[in-house]
């Protein structure tokens, strides 16, 4: 089933009051008890009527979702909504405005003008005069685009099993790179991996300081080196303590902000260079920090980043503070990188996997209109 389907069926299922009524009714005759699976009976009613896949897992994760990207949701609504509240006609006009409300929303310019493209065609082949039609084929144009651009996407970490796996965060400053490697760090443990960290933000004393804070909060270690060392003899401490430790992760950090962008750039590289001389197949990701509040500067900056560095994915950090989820569409599509993990606040456990299927229905099922 396509991503478009199961996005109206989302929205079929909440349009449905009866669906809701039968479940309700049909629950109080059953008993809750828990059956194979660890499912209750309930939870099968609602899968027979809904035909949806049931897992506890994803519905936990949905929650967090719908709670941290609320705002996200709400706001991009909002646009979209106000753009068919002034709909009159289909014609230049309104595909100009379409336009606008998409870069609006950050989805980003490419990404727009190609939409609005697409739906001009479409919107002439359909004929499609009335408004509540020709928003659900602007939503269909925005999810088959998404979809189809993110085929083969590998939006899982690189972990590497039973052997240990160094992942150098990047990006410039301010973005959350340190936040991001102490949750992760957290996450990590509590899965029962060994994890350490390496400081090579040497750049600034107090990014070490914030590095060991983390370490200690998620009580994992910390190898660190002097203030304005050279980070890549810190990279190489971290990587023999990995090994003498037999760790399963090296998280690095590095520095956001240098004297100049060539040096933070000819840095990186040096650090990646060290990497791959101690372990061949590393670093198993470079991670980019982009800061999801700063819209198409973050699209600047991961241009910017892939032109020089080898980055295998993006972690989209303060989308709890940001209306601008649209950017992940703009990602997608014109960055064609994996987004790996949200930021969804600034506590050790504001962080999540991402899963775009569910950030996608939860962006678009509220938008959907009954034709
Ligand atoms: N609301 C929110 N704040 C975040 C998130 N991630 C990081 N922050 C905040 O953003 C600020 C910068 O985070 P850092 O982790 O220091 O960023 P950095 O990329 O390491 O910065 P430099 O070391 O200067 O390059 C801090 O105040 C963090 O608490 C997030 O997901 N949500
Ligand atoms: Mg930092």
């Amino acid at each position: 089933m396509g991503l478009f389907d199961k996005i109206k069926q989302a929205f079929k299922k909440e349009v449905k009051q009866e669906d809701v009524d039968e479940i309700e009714k049909r629950k109080d005759e059953l008993p809750n008890e828990k059956i194979n699976n660890g499912i209750t009976q309930e939870e099968l009613v609602e899968k027979e009527i809904s035909q949806e896949p049931l897992s506890k897992n994803v519905k936990s994760t949905q929650a967090k979702y719908t709670q941290g990207l609320a705002k996200t949701r709400k706001t991009f609504s909002q646009r979209m909504n106000e753009l068919f509240a002034n709909f009159r006609r289909v014609d230049e006009d309104f595909f100009e405005e379409v336009e606008e409300a998409l870069i609006g929303a950050d989805v980003g310019f490419e990404t727009s003008m190609k939409i609005a493209q697409e739906l001009r065609q479409e919107v002439k082949l359909k004929n499609a005069k009335n408004s509540a039609v020709v928003q659900n084929i602007i939503i269909e144009k925005m999810v088959n685009l998404y979809e189809v651009e993110g085929l083969n996407e590998q939006n899982e970490l690189s972990l590497k099993k039973d052997e240990l796996s160094i992942f150098l965060f990047v990006g410039v400053n301010g973005v959350g790179k340190t936040t991001t490697i102490g949750k992760l760090a957290n996450q990590l443990k509590r899965e029962g991996k060994k994890v350490i960290l390496a400081a090579a933000d040497t750049f600034r004393a107090g990014a070490i300081r914030q590095l060991v804070v983390w370490g200690e909060r998620a009580s994992v270690e910390v190898v660190t080196g002097a203030e304005g060392e050279d980070p890549t003899a810190v990279v190489y401490d971290g990587i023999k303590r990995a090994k003498e430790e037999d760790a399963d992760v090296l998280l690095v950090d590095t520095a956001g902000r240098l004297q100049n962008k060539e040096n933070l750039m000819r840095e990186l590289a040096k650090i990646k260079r060290v990497i791959t001389r101690e372990v061949p197949d590393a670093p198993h990701e470079v991670l980019l920090v982009l800061d999801a509040t700063t819209g198409q500067n973050a699209m600047q900056q991961a241009k910017q980043f892939q032109e020089t560095t080898d980055v295998t994915g993006l972690v989209l950090t303060k989308l709890d503070g940001t209306a601008k989820g649209g950017i992940v569409l703009a990602i997608r599509s014109e960055l064609h990188l994996p987004v790996k993990l949200v930021g969804l606040g600034e506590g050790i456990n504001d962080l999540q996997v991402f899963n775009p299927e569910e950030f996608v229905i939860g962006l678009f099922k509220e938008l959907m209109q009954k034709e």
